[in-house]
């Protein structure tokens, strides 16, 4: 158990803001009747949920815009440093219970909903989510923005307004089943279009060079086509702040300009497929996570959204600084969330030379100061590269400043190796072979200033395992930032019950300043304190037991340890590890019925890639294995398997809050640093998990006496690699895992249908295994019967759980923000009255 540390100065003040907008319930009341009115066009007597939701958004965001407008003036008055988030992803969930805690409005809302009629937990749910985000990436990017306003630091973020978000995700027999999402179907009360900071976005064409002249060239490009990019502004409101910072998301759309001239050239087909490029550009959110499309529509949408934000900076720029671009640098930073922003290296190179006419050298300093760049995956399939003819045909004049960087980059590369050809070879922008490939994280680091990993262990690897030789080149750049997690979203709005009780406790700074909560570790082991936690858990686990019903019809008991494994499905987070362990668990309870065992209720939540075969196999599995043990009389309601459809940013603020094991199990060195572990470790569940990403740095803070670690270390892994490893071994090996993986070679879960669910077992045996699933099994076995066997001890478990929570100061996104802000950003924080 740690100290309480000393009040915290990067912390988020009370003193220095004036906090919590001052609106009585009475006002309040006024204002949504008001809004059913005059903004939704209905009245109290005849409003449907959605019209009651809407009018109070509206009556929120009377308060929120003009505390934008004072925060947008203010940052252009100070002419502040500011950061650029440039991210294809935002994970936002929904919205107004966020801006009401944010406003300090919460209680004073629901109180007024109250005396009109509703439950604001209830009219909550008529919000869709913003589901603009695949997995951790995205809503990493939701908790940063969240943190840079709540820290009043001059920031924007910069991504796409997609039509379709994620897929909404139904099972049917088991399967999953992609359905598009459309939730802007009614309309989004959160956003604001500005369409004077639309901006044009050319493509396609041919590169003229023009001999000037002096004696030199310049290159014209002209452009093929040319799209619109609209903007919408989400206002991020901070935490008990007056910052208020906004989202900004570009739209597509059509160029009149370019229509006409087509149209009127008798073009009409050429211009009709202008209108429908520029139409689907932000039509939909690539699914793939941790996996590269490699699609021409995804360069397109990369460039799109880099083009028309460097715009906009640099509109904003000349504001205060016309055309002296010396203070560019000074003032601006631009973050890459990791290298799908990559383009925007050359675009700005493209604009300070093309469009400005700086020289190369000027407009490079410029560059390689301006720009840093954060890796989340080590995923050779995630690594970016992009076909050399597709830049060619898309954008001409960004490959031939790519090959101009690279060429002086490999200068640099002899001066250090003279005569190191191989070195050149894997240092190039440029993969040779049959079909030559732009690597996009190759151009990052040689365009940063700061290249940054996601968890202390992973910012490692990415030294010692994927750029060693641009580590050697530029020790310096490379830092790391351990992510982290708003904990207004991830416990103070999503767990009430647990918040009340600590404010209680504590008082109720800890929002703001995270590292407080080590106040709880002496409360940690008193008997008053654990029944109050346990109790607030239980109440978490009931509601979540009506969420189950209500989704699938599956009656789960609040005694149980409710085990939660959400995240995106993917074969290197080893959904199929817990799986076999269940159906381990399944027969072992056949076997003897008696078996000293606490009931245990699996619960699983994750999207799989539409293409990802092998992923979708996985969830069929598991529902079709939860459909047999769920209606087992035999094993007497010890174990029940629940998937829940859908898994998104609402259905986590569920899941999470009820969770007493974490399953955080991936193949060590694979999971970059993971962000769920953080917020189940918060809000008081045990993790079950491996020595990975910042599982390392979360042993480390809650202490691995109250964890459960198992499993092969990043170096293990490794070795065990190296040796030439063999699943065969471990299925001659083990009778349980032979008895398991042959189990689903039968038709026992599929009556009728033997072999249905064989695609693990192939995968596990016939594709060698490559996450060591085997490897690990027993370890993970042995570490299921530890919890198994600490939740019988109710007072110990408490103990542990709220140790857990206590210190799980660290992984506020306000200390990575700052960590961002001292390391690689440099910003000044900049309050607004
Ligand atoms: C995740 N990456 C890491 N990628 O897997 C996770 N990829 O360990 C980490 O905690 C998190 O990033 C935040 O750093 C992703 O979520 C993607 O979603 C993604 C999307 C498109 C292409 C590639």
């Amino acid at each position: 158990a740690k100290k309480a540390p000393a009040a915290k100065k990067t912390a988020v003040s009370n003193a220095e803001t004036e906090f919590a907008v001052q609106v009585s319930v009475e006002e309040f009341k006024e204002s949504i009747v008001r809004h059913l009115n005059t903004t939704l066009g209905t009245d109290a007597e005849k409003a449907s949920d959605k019209a009651w939701w809407g009018a109070t958004a509206a009556a929120i965001n009377e308060l929120v815009f003009s505390r934008l407008s004072y925060t947008q003036k203010t940052h252009l008055n100070k002419d502040t440093r500011a950061v650029h988030y440039l991210s294809l992803e935002f994970l936002m969930g929904r919205l107004m219970g966020n801006n009401l805690q944010s406003l300090g409005l919460f209680e004073n809302a629901a109180q007024a909903l109250k005396e009109l009629g509703h439950d604001i937990t209830d009219l909550a749910e008529e919000e869709p989510d913003m589901a603009l985000g695949n997995g951790g990436l995205g809503r990493l990017a939701a908790c940063f923005i969240d943190s840079l306003a709540s820290l009043n630091y001059p920031a924007i973020g910069y991504g796409i307004h997609y039509e379709h978000g994620l897929f909404r995700q139904t099972i049917q027999q088991g399967r999953q089943i992609e359905r598009a999402d459309s939730w802007r179907e009614y309309g989004n009360p959160w956003e604001i279009c500005r369409p004077e900071s639309t901006q044009e976005v050319p493509l396609f064409g041919y590169v003229e060079t023009v001999f000037e002249q002096d004696g030199s060239l310049r290159k014209v490009w002209h452009p093929g086509s040319v799209i619109k990019g609209v903007p919408w502004d989400i206002p991020i409101v901070g935490y008990k702040g007056t910052t208020v910072n906004i989202l900004r998301l570009w739209e597509s759309r059509a160029s009149e300009f370019f229509d006409w001239d087509a149209f009127n050239a008798g073009a009409y087909k050429d211009a009709q497929g202008e209108q429908n490029l520029a139409e689907t550009v932000s039509k939909v959110l690539y699914p793939n996570d941790e996996t590269e499309a490699g699609k021409q529509l995804r360069l397109v949408q990369q460039y799109f959204f880099c083009a028309c934000s460097l715009k906009d900076i640099m509109r904003r720029y000349k504001r205060a600084h016309g055309n002296d671009f010396s203070q560019y640098a000074k003032q601006i930073v631009i973050q890459l969330n990791d290298t799908h922003p990559t383009v925007a290296i050359p675009e700005l190179m493209r604009v300070f030379m093309d469009e400005e006419g700086l020289k190369w050298e000027d407009a490079w300093a410029i560059c390689q100061e301006a720009f840093a760049y954060t890796n989340h995956t080590l995923l050779p399939e995630a690594l970016e590269k992009w076909p050399v003819y597709l830049f060619e045909r898309v954008l001409p004049r960004h490959l031939e400043i790519i090959y101009e960087i690279n060429r002086r980059f490999l200068d640099e590369v002899e001066a250090k190796w003279p005569g190191d050809d191989a070195k050149k070879i894997k240092l190039s922008l440029i993969e040779e072979g049959a079909q030559r490939m732009i690597r996009m994280g190759n151009l990052c680091v040689v365009g940063s200033y700061k290249v940054n990993g996601v968890a202390a262990v992973h910012s490692e690897l990415v030294k010692t395992d994927l750029f060693p030789e641009f580590y050697a080149l530029w020790p310096e750049k490379f830092v790391n930032v351990t992510n982290g997690v708003t904990p207004r979203r991830w416990l103070k709005a999503c767990n009430p019950r647990l918040s009340s009780l600590i404010s209680e406790t504590i008082g109720d700074d800890w929002p703001g300043q995270l590292d407080q909560l080590t106040q709880l570790v002496p409360h940690a082991g008193k008997a008053a304190f654990q029944k109050k936690y346990m109790q607030a858990k239980r109440e978490n686990k009931l509601e979540l037991v009506n969420t189950i019903r209500e989704l699938t019809g599956v009656e789960v008991s609040p005694d149980a340890i409710f085990d939660v494994l959400i995240k995106r499905l993917h074969e290197y987070k080893r959904q199929h590890l817990n799986l076999l362990h269940i159906l381990a668990l399944y027969r072992r309870l056949l076997e003897n019925p008696n078996m000293d065992f606490h009931p245990m209720v699996f619960l699983f939540g994750a999207k799989a890639a539409p293409g990802y075969k092998l992923a979708k196999e996985i969830i069929f599995t598991i529902n079709k294995v939860a459909d047999r043990i769920n209606n087992d009389p035999r094993i007497k309601d010890k174990l029940k398997v629940v998937f829940l459809p859908n898994y998104r940013v609402s259905l986590a603020e569920k899941m999470i809050p009820a969770a007493d094991l974490s399953e955080q199990i991936s193949t060590a060195g694979y999971e970059a640093s993971g962000t769920g572990n953080m917020k189940m470790a918060l809000n008081g569940a045990l993790t079950i998990g491996t020595m990975d990403g910042a599982n390392i740095e979360i042993a480390e803070e809650a202490g691995e006496e109250n964890m459960f670690i198992f499993g092969l270390s990043v170096d293990e892994v490794k070795e065990t690699k190296a040796k030439g490893y063999n699943p065969w071994d471990y299925y001659y090996g083990n009778p349980e895992i032979k008895a398991v993986l042959d189990w689903l070679d039968t038709d026992y879960f599929t009556p009728g249908e033997p072999g249905a669910l064989s695609a693990i077992k192939r995968s596990l045996l016939d594709g060698g295994d490559p996450y060591l699933v085997l490897a690990d099994f027993e370890a993970y076995s042995e570490a299921h019967k530890r919890a198994n066997e600490m939740y019988k001890d109710q007072k110990a478990w408490a103990k542990s759980a709220i140790l857990n929570t206590a210190q799980m100061g660290k992984f506020t996104s306000d200390r990575s923000i700052e960590d961002y802000v001292k390391n690689i950003w440099n910003l000044t924080k900049c309050s607004v009255k």
